[in-house]
């Protein structure tokens, strides 16, 4: 098998909610020496995005939703393991978690750990967070950069809670605010005045560097 086939496998036993074969799969992938990261992207993570779009278009119902984020989650943390945590962290302090009402959290906890390894101390307020507690963390921690993802289209008015509560409190210009998660885009982060939106993991750290002066 060629590697593409492998990571390909995966994915397809991700699709197929094969929950002890995929796990299988990523374990003898890591054994054999494929990069962490391409396994997760390219094979675990986009057979999550095929069953998202399967529950959109009414294929999937809500439990194979559930199987398919907790097999996700099972063959993510096994990745996780094999990268290494970031022990020297001074490029500056991020707070990220998920707006009120909202409880995805995979996007998020991969965007924390890239987040870490690129040099920031971070910090998981968790999901189905009030906006309130952003702030209140926010002055707690001595935070720069507030991050919040939001999946669905319900939480999406809670970034702007957060940036207009922020503006009342005369706050706005002590803190960064970054958006991301699926129910956001570059056009609103422009619309709400947040400091910047990124689409993925990676990109979340050039915007944190970008806004951090590195
Ligand atoms: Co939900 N869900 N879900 N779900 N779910 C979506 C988001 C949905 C798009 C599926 C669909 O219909 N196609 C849809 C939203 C539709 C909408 O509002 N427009 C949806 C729905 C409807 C729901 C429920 C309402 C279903 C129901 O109950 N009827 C319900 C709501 C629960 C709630 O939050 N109140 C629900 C529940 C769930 C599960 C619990 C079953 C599970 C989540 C489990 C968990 O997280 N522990 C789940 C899942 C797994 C998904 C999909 C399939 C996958 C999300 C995911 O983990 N992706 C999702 C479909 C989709 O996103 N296309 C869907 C993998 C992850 C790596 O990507 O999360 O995008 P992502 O994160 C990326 C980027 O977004 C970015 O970086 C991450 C890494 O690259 N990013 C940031 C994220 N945060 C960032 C922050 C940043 C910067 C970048 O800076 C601050």
């Amino acid at each position: 098998m060629t590697d593409a086939d492998i990571i390909a496998m995966i994915t397809e036993l991700v699709i197929s909610l094969d929950e002890e074969k995929a796990i299988t799969a990523v374990q003898n992938a890591l054994d054999e020496g494929y990069d962490p990261l391409e396994i997760l992207q390219k094979g675990v993570l986009a057979g999550l995005r095929v069953i998202g779009d399967k529950f959109g278009s009414g294929e999937y119902f809500l439990p194979e939703l559930m199987m398919g984020a907790d097999l996700s989650e099972a063959c993510t943390n096994k990745i996780m393991a094999r990268i290494p945590e970031q022990a020297n962290a001074s490029r500056g302090v991020f707070l990220l978690g998920a707006v009120q009402g909202d409880l995805h959290d995979i996007g998020k906890s991969l965007v924390l750990r890239q987040i870490s390894l690129a040099g920031y101390k971070v910090y998981d307020l968790g999901i189905n967070v009030p906006s309130m507690t952003f702030i209140d963390k926010a002055i707690e921690l001595n935070a720069d950069i507030i991050g919040l993802s939001a999946f669905l289209d319900a939480t999406r008015p809670y970034y702007s809670e957060v940036i207009n509560y922020l503006r009342d409190m005369g706050l706005r210009n002590k803190y960064k605010v970054i958006i991301g998660g699926v129910a956001s885009s570059a056009e609103l982060s422009e619309s709400i005045g947040a400091d910047g939106w990124a689409p993925d993991a990676p990109s979340a750290v050039r915007l944190c560097d970008k806004l951090m002066g590195h």
